[in-house]
């Protein structure tokens, strides 16, 4: 049974190491909602919520989604005993429309209380086969074709397995084709967050001779149809990111032919029992997944590593090391990754698997309250 008790929030800002400009906002400081959640046991686990600063990538936001858990997610849970964790997010959705990131971090909190409890590492509670993960980076919009090929050239040297590049229209073809013909064998992909519409569909056909691994998200937010008749002028594949809010929609993109590669986001989702159900679909129809990223701490990351070592992710995710985003994360190790870009799953540790910092959770904590059934 799964029965929590308590939920502290705190709200963090963690400096990033370099600027991230997408093409819809620039982020050069993150403000994290960590949830550290406590059941009628006292089995505490740490999440996080991975609502952004402003509703640039999806209409969440942190003051929203503090918000949202404190009059409406954590009311529900409380005093309800859930026989399972997959039983959380059914209880979230009734009557209960939208806010998924703040479903999430307490969805993906009650699996974490379970493999805590059971003394097992979340990965393998999932359905995790891997003991690593490749590493993949994604990259924001720079100033030039020039700046982008020698942050590109790092990133190689560096071992990531996949790189990902923003793109908007005005620093979009010409600056992918300098890095591919600086590296004509990289597995280069590109991220569009939105910024087109089909009347950009020869502009980025351009893209087609440049073999990217795919192109993502090119048009809107909430778009499956447009996706689709894209997808037919394209040779390059199609994956959609922010379009993908349930197993429904990864559903519609499958029989619309709206992609062939999905970036699965537990929080965009609502939590790992639609995560786990995406992956599921999308293995039976032969549609590779990766996990994307929110340029989430320590904390976050673990519970994206968790989910990455699952058998159908086969595309290496937006999974970067702690050094990749922070000069210190709030975890102890922190991520690494090895020199041929591999990041180790821990699987000798129940729960999340890392060790939390919570003195410096403390230092960098700018408000927190405590939610009690
Ligand atoms: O579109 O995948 C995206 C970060 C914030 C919002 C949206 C996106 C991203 C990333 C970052 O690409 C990936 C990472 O966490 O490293
Ligand atoms: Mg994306």
């Amino acid at each position: 049974m799964i029965r929590i008790q308590e939920i502290k929030l705190h709200e963090i800002r963690l400096p990033l190491k370099e600027p991230f400009r997408i093409s819809s906002g620039l982020c050069t400081e993150r403000r994290i909602m960590l949830l550290k959640v406590r059941d009628a046991d006292g089995v505490t686990v740490w999440s996080e919520c991975v609502a952004g600063e402003r509703p640039n990538y999806a209409s969440e936001t942190i003051d929203e989604a503090w918000l949202v858990i404190t009059e409406y997610v954590a009311p529900r849970v409380f005093g309800t005993a859930f026989e399972q964790a997959a039983h959380v997010h059914p209880a979230l959705e009734l009557n209960f429309r939208g806010h998924n990131m703040a479903k999430a971090a307490i969805e993906m909190a009650s699996w974490a209380l379970v493999a805590e409890r059971d003394g097992m590492p979340l990965a393998r509670l999932l359905g995790g086969t891997r003991t690593e993960i490749p590493t993949g980076i994604s990259i924001g919009i720079q100033q030039s074709p020039d700046a982008l090929v020698a942050r590109v050239g790092r990133a190689l040297a560096d071992g990531y397995r996949k790189i990902k590049l923003k793109i908007e229209p005005g620093h979009d073809v010409d600056f992918i084709r300098a890095v591919r013909n600086a590296y004509p064998d990289a597995p280069l992909m590109a991220d569009a967050n939105n910024a087109y519409t089909l009347k950009d569909a020869a502009h980025l056909k351009q893209l087609d001779p440049l073999h990217l691994v795919m192109i993502e998200q090119p048009l809107a937010h909430d778009d499956i149809v447009r996706h689709a008749e894209l997808q037919h002028m394209l040779t390059t594949p199609i994956c959609l990111d922010e379009s993908i809010t349930s197993v429904d929609r990864a559903e519609d993109m499958i029989t619309l032919k709206s992609g062939r590669i999905i970036n699965i986001k537990p929080g965009r989702v609502g939590g790992f029992q639609q995560a786990r159900a995406i992956h599921d679909l999308a293995a039976r129809h032969g549609i590779p997944v990766w996990c994307g990223g929110m340029l989430e701490s320590g904390i976050g990351r673990s519970y994206n590593v968790a989910l990455a070592s699952l058998p159908n992710f086969t595309i290496p995710g937006d999974l970067s090391p702690s050094a990749r985003y922070w000069e210190r994360d709030i975890i102890k190790p922190e991520w690494t990754m090895s020199p041929d870009g591999m990041m180790q799953v821990p699987l000798n540790r129940a729960g999340i698997g890392v060790a939390v910092d919570e003195d410096r959770i403390d230092d960098l904590t700018v408000r927190a309250t405590t939610l009690s059934a």
